[in-house]
C-alpha cells in the first residue's frame, strides 16, 4: 500500500466514522432529531432507512476502539450527538449520553489514540430544526451552548476539536440541494444556512478557546470541478460550482470574505449584516482538515443561477457512482495550503464505498492511489500535511443512500452486526507495521 518510512516520524494515521452513521438508537434518552424525521418522510432516504440500529456502536464500543488499536492507527475521528446529550437542543443535558461520550474518550486515551473530536457531524436535534435550524441566527447560541456543556464534559481530553463537518455538506446540499436533512431546495434558506454555518463555526471556536480545548480546528470537503467541455459556457459553470463548493468556506475562513462568483448569486439572499461576522469567522485555528472523494464535471444549465449541473464522466467509478480522481487530492491540498500558510493540515476524511465486503481491491487502490498524492503533496510541494485519516472505520449509515453503500475496512453484517475486517484492513495494517 505504503511505506510508513516515506513519511515523516510524527505524521498521523487515523480512521473516521461519525455518530448517527454508526451508534444507533435513541436508546439512552437521546432526542429526536433531523434525520431521524428526514428518514421517517417516503422518498428521502432509499429503502426509507434511517439510523435507529445503525452499527450498534453504543452497544459494542469496546470492540470498536480494539479494532482501531489492532490496526495500529494514531487517532480516531469521531463525532458527538447534540441530541443525544441535549434532547431538547438547549437545556437540560441528558447523563446518560454524556457519560457515553465520557468512556468513548477514556477508552481511546486507554488504548493510546488520540482523540478527534467532530462537534457537528449532521444530526440536528428535531426541535431546532422545528425553530428554523440553520436558517435561524439563533443556531449560533444554541450551538455555542452545546459547544459549552460538550467542552466542559470531555474538552480536557480531546487531542483535537472541529466545531462542523463539511459546511457545504450543512448548508448547500442539504437546503438547495435538497439531497439531507432538511431537504431543501430553496436558494434564500441555502444563502442564510451558508452564511449561519461559518457563524456558528465562530461562535462555537470562541467557546472552545474559552474553555482551554486544544488543537482547535475545521473540517471542510472538496470537489474536484472539470468542465464538461471546452466551451466557455462549461468552463464559468465549473469555475461557478468550485466557488460555491471549494472556495465559499475557506474565503470566510482564511480570507474574510465569500467569492466574487457567489455573491453574485447569493449576496440578496443572505442575512443582513453579514460583513460584521467576517472577524468571527475568521478566527485563528490550529489546523485544516480536508474531506476529499471525487470530482464531477459540469456544463452549464439552463435556469436561474448558478446555472449548472453535473454530467456523466469517463473515469473509473465506485459503488456510489463516485468517479476516481487521486490528483484532486493533491490540488486541494495545495489549495488550501495557499490560503493559509503555514498552517497544519490533516486529511480528514478519503476513502471509496465498494460493494464486494471480502474482495475489496478497489479499496485498496483507492487508498493506494491518494495516499500517494498526498505524499507527493507534502514531499514535493511543500504541503504541511500532518496526517492522513481515512473514511470509515466500519461500514455505516451513508445518508440518503442508506445502508448499501459500504466505506468501512470492516465489514458490518446488518443482521448479526458482527464486524469483520477486510482485505483492506489488512493491508493498511501491514503498512502501518512496517517500520513503526
Ligand atoms: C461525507 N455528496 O459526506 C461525510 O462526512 C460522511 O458522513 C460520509 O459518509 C462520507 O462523506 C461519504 O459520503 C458526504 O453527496 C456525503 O456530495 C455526500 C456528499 C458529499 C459528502
Amino acid at each position: 500500500m505504503f511505506d510508513r518510512s516515506q513519511f515523516p516520524d510524527g505524521f498521523l494515521w487515523g480512521a473516521a466514522t461519525s455518530a448517527y452513521q454508526i451508534e444507533g438508537g435513541a436508546q439512552g434518552g437521546a432526542g429526536r432529531n433531523h434525520w431521524d424525521d428526514f428518514a421517517a418522510t417516503p422518498g428521502n432516504v432509499e429503502g426509507a432507512e434511517n439510523g435507529d440500529v445503525a452499527c450498534d456502536h453504543i452497544g459494542r464500543m469496546d470492540e470498536d476502539l480494539d479494532l482501531l488499536k489492532d490496526l495500529g492507527l494514531d487517532i480516531y475521528r469521531f463525532s458527538t450527538s447534540w441530541a443525544r446529550v441535549l434532547p431538547e437542543g438547549t437545556g437540560t443535558p441528558n447523563r446518560e449520553g454524556l457519560d457515553f461520550y465520557d468512556r468513548l474518550v477514556d477508552g481511546l486515551l486507554e488504548r493510546g489514540l488520540k482523540p478527534a473530536w467532530t462537534l457537528y457531524h449532521w444530526e440536528l436535534p428535531s426541535v431546532l430544526a422545528d425553530r428554523g435550524g440553520w436558517r435561524n441566527r439563533d443556531i449560533g447560541d444554541w450551538f455555542a451552548e452545546y459547544a459549552d456543556l460538550m467542552a466542559s464534559r470531555i474538552g480536557d481530553r480531546v487531542w483535537s476539536a472541529a466545531p462542523i463537518n463539511e459546511p457545504w455538506c450543512v448548508a448547500w446540499l442539504s437546503h438547495f440541494e435538497g439531497v439531507h436533512a432538511p431537504g431543501l431546495r430553496d436558494i434564500r434558506a441555502a444563502a442564510r444556512a451558508m452564511h449561519h454555518v461559518l457563524y456558528a463555526h465562530g461562535r462555537a471556536v470562541e467557546v472552545l478557546r474559552g474553555a482551554n480545548v486544544s488543537n482547535v480546528g475545521a473540517v471542510c470537503n472538496f470537489e474536484y470541478s472539470n468542465p464538461a467541455s471546452d466551451s466557455e459556457a462549461d468552463r464559468r459553470a465549473a469555475r461557478t460550482y468550485d466557488a460555491i463548493y471549494n472556495r465559499f468556506f475557506t474565503g470566510g475562513l482564511f480570507h474574510g470574505a465569500y467569492p466574487e462568483e457567489v455573491l453574485e448569486g447569493l449576496e440578496p439572499h443572505l442575512p443582513h449584516g453579514w460583513q460584521d461576522d467576517m472577524p468571527l469567522i475568521g478566527q485563528p485555528l490550529d489546523w485544516l482538515g480536508v474531506n476529499y472523494y471525487t470530482r464531477k464535471n459540469i456544463a452549464a444549465a439552463p435556469g436561474p443561477w448558478p446555472a449548472l449541473a453535473p454530467v456523466d464522466g469517463s473515469l473509473p467509478k465506485t459503488q456510489v457512482g463516485w468517479e476516481i480522481y487521486p490528483e484532486g487530492l493533491r490540488h486541494f491540498l495545495n489549495q488550501v495550503a495557499r490560503d493559509a500558510p503555514g498552517l497544519p493540515i490533516y486529511v480528514t476524511e478519503n476513502g471509496l464505498a465498494a460493494e464486494a465486503p471480502h474482495q475489496d481491491d478497489q479499496r485498496i487502490s483507492y487508498l493506494t492511489d491518494h495516499i500517494e498524492q498526498a505524499r507527493k503533496a507534502m514531499a514535493e510541494d511543500g504541503v504541511p500535511l500532518a496526517g492522513y485519516i481515512t473514511w470509515s472505520l466500519l461500514d455505516n449509515y451513508e445518508w440518503s443512500l442508506g445502508y448499501g453503500p459500504r466505506f468501512g475496512l470492516v465489514h458490518v453484517d446488518y443482521d448479526t452486526l458482527e464486524r469483520r475486517p477486510k482485505a483492506s484492513y489488512h493491508a493498511l495494517r501491514s503498512a502501518l507495521k512496517r517500520s513503526a
